[in-house]
């Protein structure tokens, strides 16, 4: 996790950045403690990792109850920098909105990007901004929440930062993580990335458009991202054509309904 690699967000010390959210710092005073204090022992610094964790473990749990009250289908995109995750979101919003409500929580270090994206298509976005931070974190999850107040029933997408590290460890109360990962990137992500494939239960293969330019192996790609996670879903497809499409709007109708029926 993101104590590890001394990246985490909060650098509660220097107050560079959203001071709206002032109040978070105290969460998330990991990264500066690997940072700022190199002289803390292992264990100690063990247990602030999991101090952070469990603290997260509870926001996610408030916001996985908001979500089952509602009967929402909540879906946590995490992948590396410009695998497509806003992309294929503007693409299934196009497709999607008339017959569901959708909503978008962005995750990005800096700019409103991909939330004006968003916007454009008519739905609803709200933006965080992580600053230093590295991933989406329960906490501003459930602050988001208040301000985009989703319908019951409704499909909310949270785009996480692109990263294939420290979202991982981060539940956000999302019933699913979705790993989308580019023919781009090569076939061996999985294997080198093995914490995000285990916490994935989808993975989306995207820009299959790109595959007669590239040596890519998309079969030894699902063995490895199998072997790391034997349960996780494949599905390929191109937000670029929409090649692929049907089957990712397929899954996603099936994950609505079961969730519709399970919390009616
Ligand atoms: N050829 C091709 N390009 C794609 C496809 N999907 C996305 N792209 C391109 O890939 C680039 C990155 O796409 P984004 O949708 O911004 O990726 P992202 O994962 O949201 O990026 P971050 O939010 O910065 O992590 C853009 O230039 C897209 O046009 C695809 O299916 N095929
Ligand atoms: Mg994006």
């Amino acid at each position: 996790m993101c104590g590890v690699c001394g990246c985490g967000e909060g650098h509660s010390h220097s107050h560079d950045h959203d001071h709206s959210h002032d109040h978070h710092h105290h969460d998330h005073e990991h990264g500066a403690a690997h940072a700022h204090a190199p002289d803390l022992n292992p264990a100690r610094m063990v247990r602030i990792e999991q101090d952070i964790l469990a603290k997260n473990n509870r926001y996610a749990a408030e916001n996985r109850r908001y979500f089952n009250e509602r009967g929402m289908l909540v879906l946590n995109l995490v992948s590396s920098p410009g695998s497509g995750k806003t992309s294929l979101l503007t693409e299934t919003i196009a497709r999607l909105k008339d017959d569901t409500g959708i909503a978008v929580i962005e995750g990005d270090q800096q700019t409103a990007r991909d939330a004006e994206r968003i916007r454009a298509t008519g739905v609803q976005a709200v933006q965080i901004n992580t600053g230093k931070g590295c991933h989406l974190d329960a906490h501003r999850v459930g602050h988001a929440l208040e301000s985009l107040q989703p319908d019951s029933h409704s499909l909310l997408f949270i785009e996480n930062v692109g990263n294939l590290v420290c979202p991982s460890s981060f539940d956000l109360g999302e019933a699913h993580k979705v790993v989308i990962l580019s023919v781009t990137e090569g076939e061996d992500k999985p294997i080198k990335y093995p914490d995000m494939f285990h916490a994935a239960d989808l993975m989306i293969l995207n820009k299959t458009d790109l595959l007669p330019y590239l040596d890519f192996d998309s079969e030894q790609c699902i063995r490895y991202a199998k072997q790391v996670n034997p349960r996780i879903k494949v599905l390929s497809l191109s937000a670029r054509t929409g090649e692929g499409m049907d089957n990712w709007l397929r899954w996603l109708k099936a994950e609505l309904e079961l969730q519709r029926i399970a919390y009616a």
